[in-house]
């Protein structure tokens, strides 16, 4: 039988195969190929009664470290229209360590109860991503985003306090923990501790995440950053110069098409700082 892990907790992991969630343990062969399942692992398991072992582990198409998780579709990458304030270059590291990562990052814009965001709609949508606005708090959009969740393994991530956790709840009608909860019990914000995937109506799975307060991009040359940018990388082979790096060469397509306004100033700013990190990065490593 072919599941899905869901949880794991002190040895067990709990599949999901046929509508049922057999607890499992790991087979010895498993430790002898030095596979450790993950959250988010496509396992074929052996049932005995009602437990289950798990014998193979399905390659995995992706997989983050923190929380570590295998087999991510999508990232919804969640960001306050206030409180936390937004922060672009927050937004364009998280879209791009996504994209490095192979999975399809969107953008959701919550609390729009307190303030409209049709600006970073704009500048996102222009970019080439899927947009949605919504409202935890006043159950507005959520519809939209259930729907686009579905048949899919989604992760919720952003900046600690823009409402992971109450969307999720509401999307899994079940209760998560949210701010107003730690509140109650004084744990302080970093509310989201535990891995678990969340079955939702319509077939998807979602994984809350933690929220986080810095994030950096590595792993990627600053000659390949633009690919990371899908309206720079379409742009592909317009430049004047091969291997055009889009800083301050003569004929450069993406800055002609900065200059008018197709591709958004904050979005360039972004990519000017990350290339010239990147490229910092690397004449140090050849030292
Ligand atoms: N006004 C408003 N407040 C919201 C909305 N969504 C969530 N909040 C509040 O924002 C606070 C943080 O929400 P959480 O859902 O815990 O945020 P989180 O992203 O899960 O935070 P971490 O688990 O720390 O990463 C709570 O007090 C929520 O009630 C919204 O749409 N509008
Ligand atoms: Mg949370
Ligand atoms: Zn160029």
């Amino acid at each position: 039988m072919t599941g899905i892990i869901i949880k794991g907790i002190g040895g067990f992991y709990y599949v999901k195969a046929a509508g049922n969630i057999y607890e499992c343990k790991a087979r010895g062969i498993l430790r002898k190929q030095r596979i450790t399942p993950m959250i988010g692992d496509i396992a074929e398991i052996e049932l005995s009664g009602d437990k289950g072992s798990i014998v193979a582990i399905k390659p995995r198409k992706s997989y983050l470290v923190r929380p570590p998780v295998s087999n991510i579709d999508t990232m919804v990458l969640v960001v306050a229209a206030a409180s936390p304030e937004p922060n672009m270059f927050l937004i364009d590291k998280m879209l791009i360590n996504a994209e490095i990562r192979g999975i399809e990052p969107v953008i959701c814009i919550n609390k729009t109860d307190l303030a409209k965001r049709n600006d970073i709609e704009k500048i996102y949508i222009s970019a080439g991503y899927r947009v949605f606005s919504v409202s935890a708090e006043k159950k507005e959009g959520i519809k939209d985003l259930f729907e686009y969740l579905a048949d899919k393994t989604t992760a919720f991530a952003g900046l600690s306090g823009v409402g992971k956790s109450s969307l999720l709840s509401l999307i899994t009608d079940d209760v998560l923990e949210t701010g107003t909860v730690s509140e109650k019990i004084q744990r302080g914000r970093h509310t989201t501790r535990h891995v678990e995937l969340f079955e939702l109506k319509n077939g998807g799975f979602v994984l809350d995440t933690p929220g986080f307060s810095s994030l950096e991009v590595d792993g990627i040359k600053a000659e390949d950053l633009y690919k990371y940018f899908p309206e720079m990388a379409e742009s592909e082979g317009q430049c004047k110069f091969r291997g055009c790096s889009h800083i301050n060469e003569p004929g450069c397509f993406v800055k002609e098409q900065l200059s008018q306004g197709k591709i958004s100033e904050s979005r360039y700013e972004s990519y000017k700082q990350l290339y010239e990190k990147l490229k910092t990065v690397k004449e140090w490593e050849k030292k």
